[in-house]
């Protein structure tokens, strides 16, 4: 059944304060206290970097890959190389234009903790792509530009960070350019985010002229030398930093490290994991300065895998037995073969390489035979997995976004959404006689997310419907390349898609057949209304009092009503 966007956003329908108490970490960081099932999950940081488009993420994420080791759980993972699996080059679109079109994944050791990393495309066509990986979190790393600020997709993908209560850190970027004043940077995440700023570290010089950075919590100073790897911290004093570079005045500094510890507010772990508070760290991804310590940070005050809403209760990390859910679907990572791979995040329990697990939307049974781990430009077997991680799982169309696995129990997720697409086309095929293999095709990327189609009822050609333009680009270039199907898209006389529900059945099957014309059905097979314009959807809304109208629909809890 469709939500409406009040549903969505509390799917589970708890007070906003209750809602935020509960998703405070459940898990004890006092080892004594664990099973070794918690310990395993307690060690888990699982979380997405999120930003305005260039801002850097992908530059961030290579860097910290730099640090990570490949994982290795009992010393049985074998890494498989595949270059063909790398994020950055399987799609040629991201290569030619220096954009990411979808979350990569990657999974990687540092010291003795295990991180799940979700690269998001900033681009706002593939927002929904970056949505859906908010839905798999725990916590997210906001990289802004130092040169430009807050901007437009920032805001936005902070506002759904808050609406999940997903705890955020702050990497300010760039800080080897030109700059803009930190002070003003930080007083401008607090008023245009409503958002405390807790500055960690804080940048001594600038653009040109940025050498390092002091830890506000310890006094330490680190420099920038060379392109090593990691830069050691050390007790130096202002004076010695000056020394042996002229255009740093060492009163300046020191007045200015004076007020940092003076007026800014210090790091405190309720408000950040509560979402009022955010830890900022500066540095510079290219030059790989500042990496480090944002990756301790998020090792040490980020949250471990949080309790997860179902449509029944509530499923702990440390629970006994496995649950998942299914947030991203990948297909012909490798060209050679068409395979297809569910990305899922584990809530709870163990994967074991093998086990058998229900897909509760089915009630099928599958065997997980070889569950995969993503790190960089390669994939490996997962022998096991705990909650928190997300892991790979091939398959050939079973699985789709919004699936729940579980050992037996029947529950299903919450809150994987999706959203009516601000943009319709028709598709026009050059070649007529391939129409059933786009039809086969159209599916196949609708399932995995790259775009939504609309299969009229009238049975006139089918209907795409985007967030931008630049995921028709993308359609476009895929069929090409993964179908040999090339595709054109035309105007479409509707403009506005929503999806249609009532309290009685009865009462859709007779606005649809009243709306012949204008109806179509989703992925799932669920109703949409096809509207001409703005005017329509209000007109027809209007004299429909009984039929409701929404913009987004909530995958899970949709699939497990049926
Ligand atoms: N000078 C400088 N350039 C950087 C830094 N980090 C990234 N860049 C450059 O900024 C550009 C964008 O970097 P990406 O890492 O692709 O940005 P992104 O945020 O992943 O971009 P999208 O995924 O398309 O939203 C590239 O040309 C990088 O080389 C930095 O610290 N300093
Ligand atoms: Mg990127």
């Amino acid at each position: 059944m469709p939500l409406s966007a009040g549903e969505y956003l509390d799917p589970v329908g708890h007070s906003s304060h209750m809602h935020r108490a509960m998703n405070v970490p459940v898990l004890t960081e006092d080892p004594a206290m664990r099973s070794p099932l918690a310990a395993e999950a307690a060690r888990r940081r699982t979380f997405a970097i999120i930003s305005h488009p260039d801002a850097g993420k992908t530059t961030l994420t290579e860097k910290l890959l730099l640090f990570g080791g490949a994982i290795n759980l009992a010393g049985q993972v074998k890494a498989k190389r595949d270059r063909r699996s790398t994020r950055s080059d399987w799609m040629a679109i991201e290569r030619e234009r220096g954009i990411s079109v979808v979350t990569s994944v990657m999974t990687f050791e540092y010291n003795k903790r295990i991180f799940n990393l979700l690269d998001t495309p900033g681009h706002e066509d593939f927002s929904e792509d970056t949505y859906r990986t908010l839905t798999a979190v725990d916590s997210a790393v906001m990289v802004i530009d130092a040169a430009k600020g807050i901007e437009a997709r920032t805001r936005k993908l902070f506002e759904v960070c808050r609406l999940r209560d997903i705890p955020i850190i702050t990497f300010i970027n760039k800080m080897d350019r030109e700059s803009r004043d930190p002070f003003e940077l930080l007083d401008e995440i607090e008023k245009t985010l409503a958002l405390d700023t807790a500055p960690m570290t804080w940048p001594i010089g600038r653009g040109r002229d940025f050498v390092g950075t002091y830890n506000t919590g310890s006094g330490s100073v680190r420099l920038m030398e060379g392109d090593s790897k990691v830069n050691e911290l050390s007790q130096i004093s202002v004076e010695k930093i000056a020394q042996a570079r002229s255009h740093i005045d060492p009163v300046a500094l020191r007045e200015e490290l004076a007020l940092v510890q003076s007026a800014c507010k210090k790091f405190h772990s309720p408000a950040f994991l509560e979402g009022h508070l955010t830890p900022i760290f500066f540095g510079s991804a290219l030059k790989n300065f500042g990496v480090s310590d944002l990756l301790d940070a998020i090792g040490d005050l980020a949250p471990p895998p949080r309790a997860q809403n179902t449509d029944g209760r509530r499923v702990e990390a440390g629970e006994p037995k496995l649950t998942a859910f299914v947030f991203k679907i990948q297909a012909n990572m490798d060209p050679n073969h068409r395979d297809r791979i569910a990305f899922a995040r584990l809530c709870s329990g163990k994967l074991e390489r093998g086990m058998k697990v229900k897909q509760t939307r089915t009630g099928k049974i599958m065997s997980l035979n070889s569950p995969q781990f993503f790190f960089a430009q390669e994939r490996a077997i997962a022998d096991e997995a705990y909650a928190g991680d997300v892991v790979g799982i091939p398959n050939h169309g079973t699985l789709r976004i919004g699936d729940t696995l579980t050992e037996g129990e029947t529950l299903t997720f919450v809150g994987v959404p999706s959203f009516a697409p601000e943009i319709l086309r028709r598709t026009k095929l050059g070649d007529a006689m391939k129409a059933k293999k786009l039809k086969q095709s159209l599916q196949e990327m609708a399932e995995e997310g790259v775009v939504q189609v609309f299969n009229p009822t009238d049975g006139s050609p089918a209907l795409i419907g985007v967030v931008g333009p630049l995921q028709l680009d993308v359609l476009k270039a895929r069929l090409a390349m993964e179908y040999g199907i090339e595709v054109s898209f035309d105007q479409s006389e509707f403009q506005l898609a929503r999806w249609i529900s009532a309290d009685e059945r009865r009462k859709v099957d007779e606005f649809a057949a009243e709306k012949f014309s204008s109806i179509a059905t989703d992925l799932d097979g669920d109703l949409v209304f096809l509207a001409r314009s703005q005017f329509d959807l209000d007109y027809t809304s209007g004299r429909t009092p009984n039929i409701k109208f929404t913009d987004i629909k909530d995958v899970k809890a949709n699939q497990s009503s049926k």
